[in-house]
């Protein structure tokens, strides 16, 4: 058989995720950014017979090609799409239409559900994977995280999964390093084992403490937001950051990706008045670029003279 299995590189969740399907297919790792996921389904070759794809968050402004794409597939493989970020049900349909089996929760991290797919193909230790991708994501209060939450040391899974995550803000942009990881998570092998990954979560440690500081410098509060453009590699971060150094319920983090492009990271509070995700989704869409995400976690790419805009129409409803 041979497997390819396509996860987000960003975060914990998605490397989590990718590393489940590879141990339960013994396929190929293939991780990508929202942008790239299409291109990253046509290097898919056609001798596959079982495709996975995770985490994604697919239901974007080029949703009809990402069908397209996995309906090609699915004419040679058993191809498997699962996903936790928001989706609607007619793309559901779509996809299922294509032949592409769908497993969708918002409630479980994309790491517990691809757990939750390949169980039986799977050893028992490997739900500290799936806990290790459900504390990053905040989702280990989830109806099967807190259940298998119950079986494990909670201190140990917070450890590890945090020094893991750490460690990819500090070194995830050098080539081959998040493969790696999911190698690795995929042979349950525990973050604090792998080779740099201690040592680079301190150093990490170092730079947010640093970060937190110039966050209050940089950045400009707009109504209930806070924004910053940044050059870190975890906009996320960056944005939560916002979050506690203005007192406001949403933070924007921007990042110059590729030129004249940015790419934004929203975080919100329980007090933020809409879902980041699906409002992101439309106003980034109107600005020319694409977005979605969660209810308080969630980003776009968007032109950067658009940034004001964007930051205007956000700044009205969140
Ligand atoms: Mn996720």
């Amino acid at each position: 058989m041979k497997a390819y299995c396509l996860s987000h590189v960003k975060d914990v969740d998605g490397l989590g995720a990718g590393s489940l399907a590879v141990a339960a297919t013994g396929g190929t790792v293939l991780l990508t950014g929202y942008d790239d996921v299409v291109a990253n389904l046509r290097k898919v070759p056609g001798d596959a017979d079982r495709v996975v794809v995770s985490d994604l968050g697919a239901d974007t402004a080029d949703f009809p090609d990402f069908v397209a794409e996995m309906k090609r597939l699915a004419g040679h493989a058993k191809v498997t799409y699962i996903d936790h970020h928001y989706m609607t049900d007619a793309a559901k349909r779509k996809l299922r239409k294509a032949g592409v089996q769908v497993v969708h929760d918002v409630r479980e991290c994309a790491s517990m559900l691809t757990y939750r797919t390949f169980r039986d193909s799977l050893p028992e230790e490997a739900r500290l994977v799936a806990l290790y991708g459900a504390v990053t994501d905040y989702m280990d209060d989830s109806p099967m995280g807190k259940k298998l939450m119950e079986k494990t040391d909670r201190h140990f899974v917070l450890a590890e999964a945090t020094i893991l995550s750490l460690a990819l803000g500090n070194r995830a942009e050098e080539q081959g390093f998040p493969e790696h990881v999911v190698e690795e998570l995929a042979a349950l092998k525990y973050p604090h084992e792998m080779a740099g990954v201690a040592e680079a979560a301190v150093r990490q440690l170092a730079l947010e403490a640093g970060l937190a500081k110039e966050v209050k410098g940089s950045g400009t509060k707009a109504g209930r937001l806070a924004y910053m453009v940044t050059t870190q590699y975890s906009t996320g971060n960056v944005a939560k950051l916002l979050i506690g150094a203005f007192d406001v319920p949403v933070g924007v983090a921007m990042k110059e990706k590729n030129a004249g492009w940015y790419e934004v990271s929203l975080r919100g509070t329980s007090e933020c008045r809409v879902h980041l995700g699906r409002t992101i989704s439309k106003v980034a869409a109107r600005l020319g670029g694409s977005g979605g995400g969660h209810r308080k976690a969630a980003g776009c790419r968007v032109p950067a003279r658009k940034s004001d805009e964007m930051i205007r129409a956000l700044a009205r409803v969140v």
